[in-house]
């Protein structure tokens, strides 16, 4: 069993960007810069907001805060979008989630500029990546892709079974492994990612432990600790792990740790290769998030 180091390898394109951003600098260009809005005080959105101002700190690029109380109105939510849209100064923007209940995601994923759009969710966005456009692909999947890609992982006729079926992840990692690959990334490396076949399965999904039997791959994004056991993993297949659940643990010093969607004692021995939780897709997630920076400020 290989653990798949998204640690590792997020410090090493980390290090990369950098040197991008510092090539800029030097040349007398202006740098990348981010602003992420969020809105209320949600303690993991507050973390994951400050691992991303860190990340962007560590290569150089720009990162400015926005933050807006829980009761802000989607009206209000809607103008701070067009002033970003409409900054030249900003290069993209995100909009943390989830939001509170009285706001409506999509109206707001919907009124962002699709080329500022770095979490890759408007509706624009997502449709060329369907049609196999050029677009900005959602942080995670794009994790997942380079994390693939750097262990030379081939999925070009494999058995992917996907277990969920969000916007955020399932369905765009399910149609990027699905299509013919794409391979205009600067980072991607020559492993023929895509040309998968793919299995997504959800909540209502009948004898989901004989479809992940089949599996070559199994990207778990359910949001369910220990949701796969090793009775559902074939020998030899590979696990991505993209759960992140927070559970009660008075030893550690935050009072809880992290655990993945994946009974990871269980189902390490049986796998060729596997993501740890914490250190897996949470890290690649984050430098996807500078990389997809880098190139809504390359592209114009
Ligand atoms: C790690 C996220 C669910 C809902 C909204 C590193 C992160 C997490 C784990 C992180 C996530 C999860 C983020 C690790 C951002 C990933 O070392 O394992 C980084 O900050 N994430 C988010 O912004 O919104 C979410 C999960």
């Amino acid at each position: 069993m290989i653990l798949l180091d998204g640690k590792h390898i997020a410090a090493t394109i980390r290090q990369e960007i950098r040197e991008q951003v510092e090539q800029l600098r030097a040349a007398g260009c202006r740098v990348p810069k981010l602003v992420i809005v969020i809105v209320g005080h949600n303690p993991a959105s507050e973390t994951y907001v400050a691992n991303k101002m860190k990340a962007c700190a560590e290569v150089g690029i720009e990162a400015e805060k926005r933050a807006f109380e829980a009761s802000v109105t989607e009206a209000e939510l809607l103008a701070e979008v067009a002033r970003l849209n409409s900054d030249p100064s900003v290069d993209g923007f995100i909009v943390q989630l989830p939001l509170p209940e009285h706001i409506a995601e999509t109206a707001i994923l919907s009124a962002i500029d699709y080329r500022k759009d770095v979490d890759g969710l408007t509706p624009a966005n997502v449709g060329r990546t369907v049609q196999g456009l050029p677009s900005i692909v959602s942080a995670t999947p794009r994790g997942i892709r380079e994390l693939l890609a750097r262990y030379h992982i081939a999925t070009e006729g494999k058995h992917v079974v996907v277990i969920g079926r969000s916007n955020i992840v399932g369905k765009p990692i399910a149609m990027l492994l699905m299509q013919r690959p794409y391979l205009s990334l600067p980072s991607m490396s020559a492993a023929s990612l895509g040309n998968a076949t793919v299995t997504v399965c959800h909540s209502k999904t009948q004898d989901l432990a004989s479809i992940c039997r089949t599996a070559d791959i199994i990207i778990v994004a359910a949001g369910s600790p220990k949701l796969l056991t090793a009775d559902m993993v074939r020998e030899g297949a590979t696990v991505i792990d993209v759960g992140i659940n927070r559970v009660d643990d008075p030893a550690s010093p935050k009072g809880y740790r992290l655990v993945g969607d994946v009974d990871f004692e269980q189902v390490a021995p049986k796998t060729a290769y596997i993501t740890p939780v914490p250190g897996g897709v949470g890290p690649m997630t984050i430098v996807s998030l500078l990389q997809n920076t880098l190139q809504a400020y390359s592209n114009d």
